[in-house]
Protein backbone atom coordinates (compact mmCIF):
# COMPACT_ATOMS: atom_id res chain seq x y z
CA UNK A 1 0.00 0.00 0.00
CA UNK A 2 2.62 2.39 1.11
CA UNK A 3 4.63 2.14 -2.47
CA UNK A 4 1.33 3.11 -4.22
CA UNK A 5 0.92 6.14 -2.51
CA UNK A 6 4.46 7.26 -3.04
CA UNK A 7 3.76 6.28 -6.64
CA UNK A 8 0.75 8.40 -7.09
CA UNK A 9 2.89 11.45 -5.18
CA UNK A 10 5.05 11.41 -7.93
CA UNK A 11 2.98 11.26 -10.57
CA UNK A 12 0.69 14.56 -9.22
CA UNK A 13 4.42 16.27 -8.50
CA UNK A 14 5.83 15.85 -12.42
CA UNK A 15 2.71 16.71 -14.10
CA UNK A 16 2.19 19.84 -12.88
CA UNK A 17 5.32 20.58 -12.89
CA UNK A 18 5.06 19.70 -16.46
CA UNK A 19 2.62 22.29 -17.09
CA UNK A 20 3.39 25.48 -14.71
CA UNK A 21 2.15 27.69 -17.37
CA UNK A 22 -1.68 26.22 -17.86
CA UNK A 23 -4.17 28.00 -15.52
CA UNK A 24 -6.43 24.23 -15.28
CA UNK A 25 -3.76 22.44 -14.22
CA UNK A 26 -3.09 23.85 -10.90
CA UNK A 27 -7.01 23.32 -10.03
CA UNK A 28 -6.51 19.80 -11.06
CA UNK A 29 -3.72 19.49 -9.17
CA UNK A 30 -4.60 21.24 -6.29
CA UNK A 31 -7.55 18.95 -6.45
CA UNK A 32 -5.78 15.54 -7.05
CA UNK A 33 -3.74 16.58 -4.01
CA UNK A 34 -6.97 17.31 -1.76
CA UNK A 35 -7.55 13.57 -3.38
CA UNK A 36 -4.43 12.35 -2.54
CA UNK A 37 -4.58 13.36 0.94
CA UNK A 38 -8.17 12.06 1.52
CA UNK A 39 -6.47 8.96 0.43
CA UNK A 40 -3.52 9.02 2.85
CA UNK A 41 -5.91 9.36 5.22
CA UNK A 42 -8.39 6.95 4.75
CA UNK A 43 -5.30 4.77 4.81
CA UNK A 44 -3.77 5.93 7.78
CA UNK A 45 -6.77 5.41 9.48
CA UNK A 46 -7.61 2.13 8.65
CA UNK A 47 -4.11 1.06 9.41
CA UNK A 48 -5.01 3.03 12.81
CA UNK A 49 -8.15 0.68 12.99
CA UNK A 50 -6.39 -2.96 12.07
CA UNK A 51 -3.23 -2.97 14.58
CA UNK A 52 -2.60 0.71 15.92
CA UNK A 53 -0.85 1.43 19.40
CA UNK A 54 -0.45 4.68 21.37
CA UNK A 55 2.34 6.90 21.92
CA UNK A 56 2.87 10.45 23.97
CA UNK A 57 5.75 12.64 24.60
CA UNK A 58 6.39 14.15 28.17
CA UNK A 59 6.56 17.61 28.74
CA UNK A 60 7.53 19.05 32.39
CA UNK A 61 5.49 22.07 33.59
CA UNK A 62 8.04 23.91 31.74
CA UNK A 63 7.41 22.40 28.52
CA UNK A 64 10.67 21.07 28.15
CA UNK A 65 10.60 16.83 26.75
CA UNK A 66 11.51 14.69 29.49
CA UNK A 67 10.63 11.65 27.75
CA UNK A 68 8.05 9.56 25.53
CA UNK A 69 6.16 6.06 25.84
CA UNK A 70 4.69 3.92 23.80
CA UNK A 71 1.66 1.29 24.18
CA UNK A 72 1.36 -1.73 21.78
CA UNK A 73 -1.47 -4.26 22.07
CA UNK A 74 -1.19 -7.85 22.19
CA UNK A 75 -2.88 -11.08 20.86
CA UNK A 76 -3.67 -11.89 24.29
CA UNK A 77 -5.55 -8.79 25.13
CA UNK A 78 -3.54 -6.67 27.31
CA UNK A 79 -1.21 -3.84 26.32
CA UNK A 80 2.71 -3.60 27.06
CA UNK A 81 3.82 0.22 28.32
CA UNK A 82 7.04 1.06 27.38
CA UNK A 83 8.42 4.62 28.69
CA UNK A 84 11.69 6.65 28.68
CA UNK A 85 12.19 9.79 30.95
CA UNK A 86 14.72 12.39 31.92
CA UNK A 87 15.60 14.87 33.64
CA UNK A 88 13.53 14.09 36.35
CA UNK A 89 13.57 14.13 40.22
CA UNK A 90 15.29 10.37 41.54
CA UNK A 91 12.74 8.42 43.49
CA UNK A 92 9.30 7.46 43.10
CA UNK A 93 6.78 8.93 41.15
CA UNK A 94 3.20 7.76 41.09
CA UNK A 95 2.66 6.99 37.08
CA UNK A 96 -1.15 6.59 36.04
CA UNK A 97 -3.26 7.30 32.70
CA UNK A 98 -5.42 10.57 33.43
CA UNK A 99 -9.08 10.67 32.01
CA UNK A 100 -8.36 13.22 29.49
CA UNK A 101 -6.03 14.00 26.66
CA UNK A 102 -5.16 17.61 27.83
CA UNK A 103 -1.49 19.15 28.94
CA UNK A 104 -2.19 22.62 30.33
CA UNK A 105 0.07 23.09 33.66
CA UNK A 106 0.26 22.34 35.80
CA UNK A 107 -1.69 19.29 34.28
CA UNK A 108 -4.92 19.59 36.11
CA UNK A 109 -6.43 19.74 32.82
CA UNK A 110 -5.69 15.54 32.16
CA UNK A 111 -8.80 15.01 34.78
CA UNK A 112 -8.79 12.09 37.24
CA UNK A 113 -7.28 8.87 36.96
CA UNK A 114 -8.62 7.00 33.55
CA UNK A 115 -11.11 4.51 34.62
CA UNK A 116 -13.64 2.22 32.33
CA UNK A 117 -15.78 1.51 35.91
CA UNK A 118 -16.44 3.28 39.05
CA UNK A 119 -13.07 1.83 40.96
CA UNK A 120 -10.98 3.36 43.84
CA UNK A 121 -7.54 3.96 43.32
CA UNK A 122 -5.47 0.50 42.90
CA UNK A 123 -7.61 -0.34 41.07
CA UNK A 124 -8.39 1.97 38.62
CA UNK A 125 -7.76 1.16 34.72
CA UNK A 126 -5.34 3.10 34.64
CA UNK A 127 -3.25 2.68 37.79
CA UNK A 128 0.32 1.41 36.92
CA UNK A 129 3.49 0.89 38.91
CA UNK A 130 5.80 3.79 39.93
CA UNK A 131 8.10 5.26 37.92
CA UNK A 132 11.71 4.76 39.42
CA UNK A 133 13.83 7.79 38.39
CA UNK A 134 17.49 7.12 39.13
CA UNK A 135 20.24 8.97 40.65
CA UNK A 136 20.86 10.84 37.20
CA UNK A 137 17.43 11.75 36.78
CA UNK A 138 16.07 9.36 34.00
CA UNK A 139 14.01 5.98 34.26
CA UNK A 140 13.10 3.16 31.89
CA UNK A 141 9.90 0.61 32.49
CA UNK A 142 8.27 -1.74 30.62
CA UNK A 143 4.84 -2.52 32.13
CA UNK A 144 2.15 -5.17 31.24
CA UNK A 145 -1.50 -4.28 31.99
CA UNK A 146 -4.49 -5.87 31.18
CA UNK A 147 -6.76 -3.34 32.59
CA UNK A 148 -7.65 -1.68 29.01
CA UNK A 149 -7.32 -2.16 25.21
CA UNK A 150 -5.50 1.03 23.26
CA UNK A 151 -9.00 1.90 21.79
CA UNK A 152 -9.94 2.86 25.26
CA UNK A 153 -7.34 5.43 25.46
CA UNK A 154 -9.50 7.71 22.65
CA UNK A 155 -12.73 8.02 23.92
CA UNK A 156 -14.34 11.29 23.35
CA UNK A 157 -12.04 12.85 25.30
CA UNK A 158 -9.07 11.03 24.94
CA UNK A 159 -6.53 10.41 27.91
CA UNK A 160 -2.96 11.30 28.95
CA UNK A 161 -0.30 9.72 30.79
CA UNK A 162 0.95 11.59 33.99
CA UNK A 163 3.91 11.70 36.41
CA UNK A 164 3.49 12.95 40.08
CA UNK A 165 6.19 14.54 42.27
CA UNK A 166 5.06 11.64 44.94
CA UNK A 167 5.11 7.97 45.12
CA UNK A 168 2.33 6.45 44.83
CA UNK A 169 0.47 3.88 48.06
CA UNK A 170 -2.25 2.30 46.22
CA UNK A 171 -4.78 3.43 48.79
CA UNK A 172 -3.22 1.68 51.28
CA UNK A 173 -3.38 3.13 54.61
CA UNK A 174 -2.84 1.06 57.43
CA UNK A 175 -5.64 0.96 59.80
CA UNK A 176 -3.50 2.07 62.90
CA UNK A 177 -2.74 5.36 60.97
CA UNK A 178 -6.87 5.67 60.10
CA UNK A 179 -9.98 3.79 60.20
CA UNK A 180 -10.30 3.49 56.30
CA UNK A 181 -8.16 6.05 53.44
CA UNK A 182 -10.67 9.14 52.92
CA UNK A 183 -11.91 10.49 49.33
CA UNK A 184 -8.42 11.65 48.34
CA UNK A 185 -6.06 8.80 49.26
CA UNK A 186 -9.17 6.76 47.15
CA UNK A 187 -9.11 8.78 44.17
CA UNK A 188 -4.92 9.87 43.90
CA UNK A 189 -3.33 7.57 45.94
CA UNK A 190 -1.44 10.54 47.42
CA UNK A 191 1.30 10.98 44.85
CA UNK A 192 1.33 14.82 44.67
CA UNK A 193 1.72 17.32 42.10
CA UNK A 194 1.65 16.46 38.58
CA UNK A 195 5.51 16.63 37.18
CA UNK A 196 4.99 15.67 33.36
CA UNK A 197 2.24 15.03 31.08
CA UNK A 198 1.71 13.43 28.10
CA UNK A 199 -1.23 13.25 25.62
CA UNK A 200 -2.14 9.64 24.03
CA UNK A 201 -2.27 10.06 20.20
CA UNK A 202 -2.91 6.84 18.08
CA UNK A 203 0.09 5.03 16.34
CA UNK A 204 0.52 2.68 13.51
CA UNK A 205 2.40 -0.47 15.35
CA UNK A 206 6.19 -1.09 14.48
CU1 LIG B 1 -1.91 10.38 38.26
ZN1 LIG C 1 -5.95 5.53 40.43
Amino acid sequence: MGTTVTRAATTAGKSSAANPNLNPRPRASAAGKLLLITSLAVLAASAGATNSGAQAKLHDRSGNQVGKLTIHPREDGSVTVQVRVHDLPPGFHGFHVHAVGECAPPFTSAGGHFDKDRHTHGHHSGDLPVLLVNADGTARATISTDRFAVADLFDGDGSAIIIHANPDNYANIPTRYADAPDATTLATGDAGDRIACGVMEKAAKD
